[in-house]
């Protein structure tokens, strides 16, 4: 079922005739009232009404999230500050943080785009949906919350922690449906088991999982043990938060990007070329309703493609492909470029190993050196020592043969590496940030 059939199946010319006359009023609105854009619109010469058709999107600039810090809290928006009903902000591991405004329209379009990607998932109304993304300044709780509410189902807001009641808590109220990272739901699933509590017996069905890169091998380790059906939602707190794009039940290839309100483009990130269709490379998205802080060329750095191939589902939003990584999260380790998925794909092919990982990166002199600490399965810790060498060993084979780097792989003993309640920490780069 769809949450808003009308628009989400609209016909790709009537779609496009709607896109251009919105970014061309987005485009006149930042103009006149955000310094920041019309400095840059002036700087290259272009104004609003260039903007003539959607090719000529290709005429404005970029933004990037060093501007939202130089711009920080207030500066990028674009409507008076009383008009702001809620600011979210994402804390940044460097720099200052980068806050985002929303007006009550942009609250009341973040709860349609978040209540369609529920129901692309399959759930509806009549469901118990148990949201386990943290709830505060993050955009995953409050974002899947408001989400739930407008579909018409039950919130359970359980934020992260409490662990172990959480997973009570879907026993008892009968939970349909979870939202939370993949790597929480895992941190969930362990804490059920240790219970004895079997989430395969239980009327929970559905995963709305996203937040961090997780692999199709992760996808089908979580559907086989949770006994669910494990969907991908992807947002970003600059654009809006969770919900910009979501992966359909029926298609299950690639997440529908809510096209009415983003306009999204692939893109070189060395060139900054526009890509074609099916070519994988950078997603920029500009915002086509965003009241608060509207955003035109916002490069994501997460890297993907885009497909206009219809979808079983009917609807004809373009799909983004399972994000890969970011162009930041890119390791090069003796000058061989690395995602952590690629290596997290190579873990969950192995038998006997849980999919919680880590990857710590060191120097030592001009050498770059891997280790891959990945937790042996509970029922595997018992093996042999000279067994667990085996598997190790197969491991660095594999990552050797799939992406031509050396690596030190360990195996540990369960429940070592670090559990997170939000975003997985899957790398630590122990290199001097000079080096980088
Ligand atoms: O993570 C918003 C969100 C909450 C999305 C809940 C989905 C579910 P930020 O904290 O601003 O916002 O982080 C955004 O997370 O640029 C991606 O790099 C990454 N990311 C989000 N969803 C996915 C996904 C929220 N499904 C950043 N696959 C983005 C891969 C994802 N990466």
């Amino acid at each position: 079922m769809m949450f808003q059939p009308d628009l989400e199946t609209l016909p790709r010319e009537e779609l496009e005739r709607l896109q251009l006359r919105r970014l061309q009023t987005q485009c006149a609105r930042v103009y006149a009232n955000v310094p920041f854009y019309r400095r840059r619109f002036d700087e290259i010469g272009v104004t609003p009404d260039d903007i003539k058709s959607l090719n000529d999107l290709k005429l404005l600039p970029f933004t990037e999230k060093q501007d939202m810090r130089n711009n920080y809290p207030f500066g990028l928006l674009a409507m008076p500050r009383e008009s702001i009903v809620r600011l979210h902000a994402s804390s940044g591991t460097t720099g200052k943080a980068t806050v985002v405004g929303y007006t009550r329209r942009d609250i009341d379009n973040w709860a349609d785009c978040m209540a369609r990607s529920l129901a692309m998932a399959g759930l509806s109304a009549k469901d118990i949906i148990h949201v386990a993304y943290g709830y505060g300044l993050f955009t995953g709780g409050l974002g899947a919350h408001y989400g739930v509410e407008r579909l018409g189902a039950t919130a359970i807001p359980a934020s992260g922690g409490s662990t172990k009641r959480q997973a009570q808590l879907i026993r008892d109220f009968g939970t349909n449906g979870i939202c939370c990272t993949p790597s929480y739901a895992l941190h969930v699933y362990d804490a059920a088991q240790e219970q004895g509590i079997d989430l395969k017996q239980l009327p929970l069905r559905v995963g709305v999982f996203g937040a961090e890169p997780w692999t199709e091998e992760m996808r089908h380790d979580m559907e086989q043990k949770m006994g669910i059906q494990a969907l991908d939602v992807y947002g970003l707190s600059e654009i809006m938060g969770p919900g910009v794009a979501m992966e359909c039940a029926e298609g299950r290839s690639g997440l529908h990007i809510q096209e009415d309100h983003f306009l999204a483009e692939i893109i070189d990130p060395v060139t900054g070329e526009q890509l074609p269709a099916g070519e994988r490379g950078e997603l920029v998205i500009t915002t086509l309703t965003k009241e608060g802080v509207p955003l035109i060329r916002y490069r994501t750095r997460d890297i993907t493609s885009l497909n206009h191939t219809p979808c079983p589902c009917g609807r004809t939003f373009a799909k983004l492909h399972r994000f890969t990584g970011r162009t930041d999260d890119m390791l090069i380790i003796r000058g061989v470029n690395v995602y952590p998925s690629q290596i997290e794909s190579i873990l969950l092919e192995t038998e006997g190993v849980s999919p919680h990982y880590q990857i710590i990166v060191t120097r030592e002199g001009a050498l770059d050196n891997v280790e891959v600490q990945v937790e042996v399965s509970g029922s595997n810790f018992s093996d042999t020592i000279k067994e667990l060498q085996r598997r190790e060993n197969a491991i660095q084979k594999s990552i050797k043969e799939f992406l031509g780097i050396s690596s030190k792989v360990r195996l540990v003993e369960p429940r070592t590496i670090q559990r997170s309640e939000g975003k997985a920490v899957r790398v630590l780069d122990k290199r001097a940030k000079t080096d980088a």
